[in-house]
């Protein structure tokens, strides 16, 4: 059994879930789902990013501290969380003790290895990225990612010394082509490292809410540096090495490519400089638009999961972004889309399997699920949809690997239909052709369960099956033959209402 570290982007606390971050966490939390289905080990983390001036100010405008601030906000994040059957193992807050011990653990260990030097920085700033930016970075002379005037900064900083990694960087990427996907990603971090690369800033005097430097009070860190940090804090980095080298090299960030410079060229250097090796497996996805533009607070065109899930349930809303957006370019959320998808896929297809097959069988099986034939022809389309779909979760290609499992849906529908077994007669023909659509409803239950994990123990438990579909594991319970005729199939309100349109 291997083990499978699962990261989010831990999330700014200035500003509440929308459908931008929870398309992010839907993703990571796929991806545990189905690596625990796959027998891995698995950890999955996720977080709140709670220091930095931009919370600061934040907090001014509400009127609350800092930490009040952060209280509020990450609490709103996990009743996201909830909300969207987030299955996290961890949440974890840059504000609490253990993770003030680890970035000092790390942060003490670059600087003994004489990575990091105090000097005077001078630059643009946005506040809305905790970034400095170069004149030429700039747009219209304004952020780039925000469009907001920059601010000139001036303060003593401690250098973390990344020039003098750009060799060991490039190296560690021919090492490990498949390091961060998709490629276009990859080559934008490779370009970066092939521009050249400057030391960089990782302190500030000039405000206190941070993680102090540990060799000098005067300063705490600047906030990036203390939030990357926050994937090595949570598997114990500093207080439990056993632990931390068990999970380190399992570790798989998923992020969003606004934040790629940080996670594939400042946090491996950093990390080289810490002695730990970089992480071996980043995948970043593109952005969520809404009517063409990136969504943000600024721009009042944030949508949140709590507007959407009323409407279209949580696995509604979970299969929608992990379906309709394909893991890597930017895509364009609309309402109608949505709506659409929901009833093509879940409401007339696997919800209307489900509803077919459980009145059929009440009506000519005397509501007992019969058994399947081990030489259907449905059995080599199940193959195939494990097969595809496993190989698409591997590669990060979530709306692939559903595109692969409603391939069975499809089938299996269309197999009911061409055999019509509402319309013949009891018997072993009916029987025959009802097993193998149960054989499939058990294997998509299995399947689906990553993306919409209501869904699939209600069918598990409709079709009569004991124990959790969320406890399965592939291959075994993907294989062809596993229901086992015999047992109740009950009827009951349908998986998916349709939605009017
Ligand atoms: O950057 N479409 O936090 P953040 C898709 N605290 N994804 C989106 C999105 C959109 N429109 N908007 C946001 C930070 N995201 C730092 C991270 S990690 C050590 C520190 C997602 O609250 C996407 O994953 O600004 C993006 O990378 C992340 O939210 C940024 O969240």
């Amino acid at each position: 059994m291997g083990k499978y570290y699962q990261t989010t982007p831990i999330y700014y606390v200035n500003d509440a879930p929308h459908i931008g971050t929870a398309y992010t966490t839907v993703t990571a939390d796929a991806l545990a789902r189905w690596h625990r289905l796959a027998g891995d080990d698995t950890f999955f983390l996720t977080g709140t990013d709670e220091h930095g001036l931009k919370i600061v100010r934040a907090a001014e405008a509400n009127g609350l501290t800092p930490i009040e601030q952060a209280d509020r906000t990450s609490e709103r994040f996990k009743e996201a969380w909830k909300l969207l059957d987030i299955s996290y193992d961890d949440f974890i807050r840059t504000s609490e003790p253990r993770h003030y011990a680890a970035v000092s653990a790390l942060m003490q260990k670059a600087y003994d290895n004489g990575t990091i030097y105090l000097g005077a920085y001078e630059g643009l700033y946005c506040v809305s990225c905790e970034a400095y930016y170069t004149e030429a970075e700039l747009v219209e002379g304004r952020c780039p990612i925000h469009g907001r005037p920059v601010e000139l900064l001036k303060e003593d900083n401690y250098f973390f010394r990344l020039s003098e990694f750009e060799d060991r960087l490039l190296a560690w990427y021919d090492e490990h082509p498949r390091g961060v996907i998709p490629e276009i990603r990859r080559n934008e971090a490779l370009g970066l490292i092939k521009g050249g690369l400057r030391d960089i800033s990782i302190s500030r005097t000039s405000i206190s809410w941070g993680v102090p430097v540990p060799w000098d009070h005067e300063h705490v860190f600047y906030v990036w540096y203390d939030a990357l940090i926050n994937y090595v804090t949570a598997i114990g980095y500093g207080v439990d090495d056993e632990r931390f080298e068990q999970w380190w090299p399992a570790v798989h960030h998923v992020i969003g490519k606004d934040i790629i410079r940080f996670h594939c060229v400042y946090w491996p250097a950093l990390l080289m400089a810490a002695g730990i090796e970089p992480p071996p497996h980043i995948a970043a996805h593109g952005f969520l638009l809404v009517g063409g533009e990136k969504m943000s607070k600024s721009a009042l065109n944030q949508i949140t999961p709590a507007e959407l899930v009323p409407t279209f349930g949580s696995d509604g809303f979970r299969y929608h972004f992990l379906r309709d957006q394909p893991f890597g370019p930017d895509g364009d959320f609309s309402y109608e889309g949505m709506v659409a998808r929901y009833n093509a896929d879940l409401a007339n297809n696997l919800g209307n399997l489900l509803a077919r097959v459980s009145t059929v069988v009440g009506r000519k099986c005397g509501g007992i699920g019969p058994a399947p034939n081990p030489e259907s022809p449905i059995a080599g389309v199940a193959e195939a949809a494990y097969r595809d779909a496993a190989a698409a979760w591997e590669r990060v290609a979530p709306s692939e690997a559903l595109e692969a499992t409603w391939r069975l849906v499809r089938e299996t529908n269309a197999a009911l239909e061409a055999a019509e077994p509402w319309k013949m007669d009891p018997g072993p023909a009916v029987d025959a052709v009802l097993g193998d659509a149960l054989e499939s409803l058990r294997i998509l239950a299995v399947l689906a369960q990553p993306a919409v994990p209501r869904a699939s123990e209600e069918i598990w438990q409709r079709i009569g099956l004991e124990g959790a579909a969320a406890d399965q594991r592939v291959p075994a319970a993907a294989r062809w033959g596993g229901y086992p005729g015999g047992l109740p199939v009950r009827t009951g309100e349908p998986l998916f209402p349709r939605i009017a349109t």
